[in-house]
């Protein structure tokens, strides 16, 4: 899977950094998932902050993870990992239903975040394999997420990070998501370029200031001529 998703990632992506917190209540999966994403190896970082990171770095794609929920003291110190975060993966545990009221109350937190506004929403709807994991459609009800996630970009995704299911499933559509998030970036960059040139082309170049000067002037005179 790792050079799938390298190939996948680096295709779209060229140099273009991408982050994506992976996150979810402990037990979860998330440490499992990353695994099962071979991408590299993962590192974990114990606390001089406070909590426990692990990261995995493959080419230009970052991932972080670190568990969430409860009253955690380092909450307010999660924040630093938010700025240019692309994309959240939020991994829950489709067996644990007496914590679904937590989940849906994490991931509105993070719905809530200024710097996160932009991040698309992968939800893995995790432990599938399981025989009384919660079907995604029941999920979904429950945790209300039409509701909750409306007006951003999300998916949710049933997967079993145990047996591999699922992820390529979760990857693609980021992927693709990405993919077109990177395209209106670049597009409206490129208009904003233009623009400037346009505009420095037109100051540096007297000729076309005259020719703009006339155009400008005809326009009037032909807009006085009909009225
Ligand atoms: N049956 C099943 N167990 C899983 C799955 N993913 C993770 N687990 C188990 O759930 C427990 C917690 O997983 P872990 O990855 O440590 O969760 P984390 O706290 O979110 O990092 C471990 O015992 C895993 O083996 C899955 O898809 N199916
Ligand atoms: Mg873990």
């Amino acid at each position: 899977m790792g050079l799938y998703v390298g190939k996948l990632i680096a295709k779209l992506y060229g140099q273009q950094e991408v982050r994506i917190l992976m996150l979810g209540l402990d037990a979860a999966g998330k440490t499992t998932t990353l695994y099962r994403l071979k991408l590299g190896e993962v590192v974990t970082t114990i606390p001089t902050i406070g909590f426990n990171v692990e990261t995995i770095e493959y080419k230009n794609v970052k991932f972080t993870s670190w568990d969430v929920g409860g009253r955690d003291k380092a909450r307010p110190l999660w924040r630093h990992y938010y700025p240019n975060t692309d994309a959240i993966i939020f991994v829950l545990d489709s067996n644990d239903r007496e914590r679904l009221p937590e989940m849906r109350q994490e991931i509105g937190t993070y719905l809530q975040e200024d710097e996160l506004r932009d991040s698309l929403f992968l939800i893995l709807a995790n432990k599938q394999d399981m025989p009384n994991a919660l079907p995604p459609d029941v999920i979904k009800e429950k945790l209300e997420l039409d509701t909750l996630l409306r007006g951003r970009q999300w998916h949710l995704q049933p997967a079993s990070a145990k047996e591999g299911h699922g992820l390529y499933g979760g990857l693609d559509w980021l992927a693709a998501k990405l993919a077109s998030k990177e395209a209106h970036k670049y597009v409206t960059q490129s208009v904003v370029e233009a623009k400037t040139d346009a505009e420095a082309l037109t100051k540096s170049n007297p000729i076309k200031s005259l020719v703009r000067y006339f155009k400008s002037w005809f326009g009037n005179v032909g807009q006085a001529t009909a009225t």
